[in-house]
């Protein structure tokens, strides 16, 4: 299997079985079964898997029919509710994915319920998570004293900071691309800004001196690797050095004012605002300073975007894609959402948050005529570089009917976000298109 998960190929387990029992049977345990008799006939390295994914032995595993979910997988808050989340699309359980509906980004401060969820391997299990034993390594070729801090030892020896900072999945809008790109097909919803507190990167690095041969800091993080190979890493990326010792670089601890969820990289992650949030290492163990550009897990291939722009379709060599780093401008409607009806005669506050990478956003604009004029929203500043924008405009709707409400960030250099999907490239990336949404007037 790929070690990219995609809704087409890897949808997961209830999916699976809700489309033919009988092959997700064999595709996920390796179970044949007669579809008539659902007698099931369970390998031994099958029903080791399947005990794992039930926390035990299967006692009557002779008796059990084929074609059938297990009921613990079914009904329990498993994998399609994390627990500590609410309202999420879950777009695939092995590993999970999932993205967040416009309308529950509504807040300033994104709550930790409403954070979307993208994981590219398997997630360390929560219980076997030990906060107090916790610790991160810092070392590599242009670090000068390698050192091992306790995650108490970081909280005490560096001064805390607190910023609201944008993450973004860099697939984030994939699901519009033709011909479509592998990979999660994430709508709108995988984005959030939550307020994040931790300690610099910049004051952990110069703790442990930075040669000048610095060039980029990886992580690695507790997380495994799809195939279960203990030796490979589900995702190793980074930060070159300016990214990296920027003041809002966070080796985050908390969110919100508490601890971070476990599925958001509990208990220690990294968070660079505005960059793919590929970047931000969850369940951070290890950090390294390298004397080139990292080569983990998915610097190369993945999360990378063509140098120039290319015929829909058109597969390149890595050597003509670049790193993505700073996202570019885009906007989300939080209000009203998708589907609703407005009375007519009252004017409507549409309202939602706009940010822009490195950059702040300078203006918003709102159509309800597909484009062809534009009300100027008003638009608050960030509450800190690389914080979305709060903007909200009151539109007038001329005469019952359907409408359709874009909205079109701008950033402070003056780049607007196109009214079609950009640049198409092979995964995906960076789709920054006007979001829409559909209301009645009636
Ligand atoms: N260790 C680890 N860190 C990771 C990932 C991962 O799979 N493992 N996924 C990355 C990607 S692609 C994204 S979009 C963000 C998602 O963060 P979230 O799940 O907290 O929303 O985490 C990043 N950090
Ligand atoms: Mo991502």
């Amino acid at each position: 299997m790929k070690s990219r998960s995609s809704t087409a190929k890897d949808p997961g387990l209830h999916a699976a079985y809700a489309k033919d029992p009988i092959a997700a049977d064999e595709a996920i345990w390796g179970r044949k079964s007669d579809p008539v008799t659902r007698r099931g006939f369970l390998g031994k390295s099958g029903l080791a898997a399947m005990a794992a994914a039930l926390g035990g032995p299967i006692v009557f595993s002779d008796k059990m029919p084929g074609g059938l979910i297990p009921a613990a997988l079914a009904q329990a808050p498993g994998p399609f509710a994390i627990p500590g989340k609410d309202g999420l699309v879950y777009l695939n359980d092995r590993p999970v994915n999932a993205e967040t509906p416009a309308a529950l980004l509504d807040d300033e401060v994104t709550p930790a319920k409403h954070l979307y969820i993208r994981n590219n391997g398997h997630p360390p299990v929560e219980a076997d998570i030990d906060v107090a034993k916790w610790t991160l390594r810092i070392e590599g070729e242009a670090c000068q004293k390698a050192r091992t801090f306790t995650l108490k030892e970081l909280k005490e020896s560096f001064t805390h900071h607190t910023y609201r900072l944008v993450i973004e999945c860099g697939g984030n809008g994939r699901s519009e691309f033709n011909p479509p790109a592998t990979g999660n097909q994430w709508t709108v919803g995988a984005v959030g800004c939550p307020e994040w507190t931790g300690v610099r990167l910049r004051d952990v690095l110069e703790a442990c001196g930075v040669t000048e041969a610095a060039v980029y800091v990886g992580y690695y993080g507790a997380d495994t690797h799809l195939s279960g190979d203990p030796k490979k890493s589900a995702i190793s990326r980074g930060l070159p050095m300016k990214k990296a010792l920027e003041d809002e670089t966070l080796l985050a601890f908390a969110m919100n004012g508490e601890d971070l969820p476990w599925i958001n990289g509990h208990p220690l992650r990294l968070v660079a605002g505005g960059w793919p949030a590929s970047v931000s290492g969850k369940w951070l163990t290890r950090l390294v300073v390298r004397d080139r550009v990292h080569d983990g897990e998915k610097m190369v291939g993945s999360y990378m975007v063509p140098k120039f722009p290319v015929q829909p379709g058109t597969q390149l060599a890595d050597e003509d894609m670049k790193i993505i780093e700073s996202m570019p401008v885009k906007s989300l409607i939080t209000r009203p959402a998708s589907g609703e009806t407005h009375e007519k005669g009252e004017a409507l506050e549409v309202r939602g948050h706009a940010w822009a990478g490195d950059l702040a956003v300078k203006e918003v604009w709102v159509s309800i005529d597909y484009g062809a004029t534009w009300k100027r929203a008003e638009l608050k500043a960030p509450v800190n570089r690389l914080a979305w924008q709060r903007w909200a405009v009151a539109i007038e709707f001329p005469q019952v009917g359907y409408y359709e409400v874009w909205a079109r960030a701008v950033d402070e250099k003056g780049v607007s976000q196109p009214m079609v999907v950009p640049g198409w490239n092979s995964h995906g990336y960076l789709n920054n298109a006007c979001h829409r949404v559909g209301i009645q007037v009636a």
